[in-house]
């Protein structure tokens, strides 16, 4: 019996947008409905990813930028290697929490590296994995600063500075536009969500998304099942 490729979904965005909370509310509906599915986060997953995000997100640990671009790579890489590439020839949906927009958003945006050398140590990698969907949540930095008070703490890389969110911020924005998704194929196709209102509210304009791109995995609503 021949089983097919699984899919590969991503959620992105800054810090604070919702990600995490989305991709939970997701899964929940996926274990619930006995769908099989494996949830990931960058950096992270694997155990050298593990020690390589300690690394990554010590608070105070000084770090060259190109070095910190090629810690977020490796764990990616070995990721890829060990878990996400096994649960797509299983034919599962793996759903990540931050994939390569991420170092394009913070090590190439926000901290200047140049672009075609961390996509190519990216493709490296990834071997040439591309997302089948990123979903991208966006919602002005005010709500998403109440939102990390709220949560309390503040690692190595939100500590950053205002400057280099705003950019962070900026880069993601201009992810949503086609004519950026065109020139890069990398990424696959990216949905941008609205990720203000409450976690409900953002969850509908999730599935809804998921459902035009991925309707055999996310039935719409008044079919058998709906997130
Ligand atoms: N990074 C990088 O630089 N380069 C890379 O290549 C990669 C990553 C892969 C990983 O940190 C850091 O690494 C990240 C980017 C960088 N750093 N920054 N800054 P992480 O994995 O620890 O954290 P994060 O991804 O940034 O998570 P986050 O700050 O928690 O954001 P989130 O996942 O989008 O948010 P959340 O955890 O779902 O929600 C945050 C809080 O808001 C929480 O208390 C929720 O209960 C609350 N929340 C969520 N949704 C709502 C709604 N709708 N209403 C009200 N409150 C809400």
């Amino acid at each position: 019996m021949t089983v097919t490729r699984g899919r590969l979904v991503v959620f992105e965005g800054p810090e604070g947008a919702g990600k995490t909370t989305q991709l939970r509310l997701v899964c929940d509906w996926l274990a619930a409905h006995q769908r099989p599915f494996t949830g990931v986060r960058e950096p992270g997953g694997t155990a050298l990813g593990n020690e390589i995000r300690r690394m990554l997100l010590e608070p105070g640990r000084e770090m060259n930028a190109r070095a910190e671009a090629l810690l977020f790579i490796a764990s990616r890489a070995e990721l890829i290697a060990e878990v996400v590439k096994p649960a797509l020839a299983r034919g599962e949906l793996v759903l990540a929490d931050r994939f390569f927009l991420s170092t394009y958003a913070y090590q190439v945006v926000g901290r200047g590296l140049p672009f075609e050398e961390v996509r190519a140590a990216n493709k490296l990698a990834t071997a040439g994995l591309v997302p089948d969907l990123t979903i991208l949540l966006t919602v002005p930095a005010a709500i998403r600063d109440a939102r990390i008070v709220a949560r309390g703490g503040a690692d190595r890389i939100e500590s950053a500075g205002d400057a280099f969110h705003a950019l962070v911020e900026r880069a993601f924005n201009d992810c949503a536009d086609l004519a950026w998704q065109g020139a890069h194929p990398e990424c696959g196709p990216i949905a941008s969500i609205d990720a203000g209102g409450s976690e409900n509210e953002v969850l509908d304009r999730v599935t809804s998304a998921l459902t035009a791109k991925l309707p055999d995995l996310f039935p719409a609503k008044g079919d058998v099942a709906h997130v």
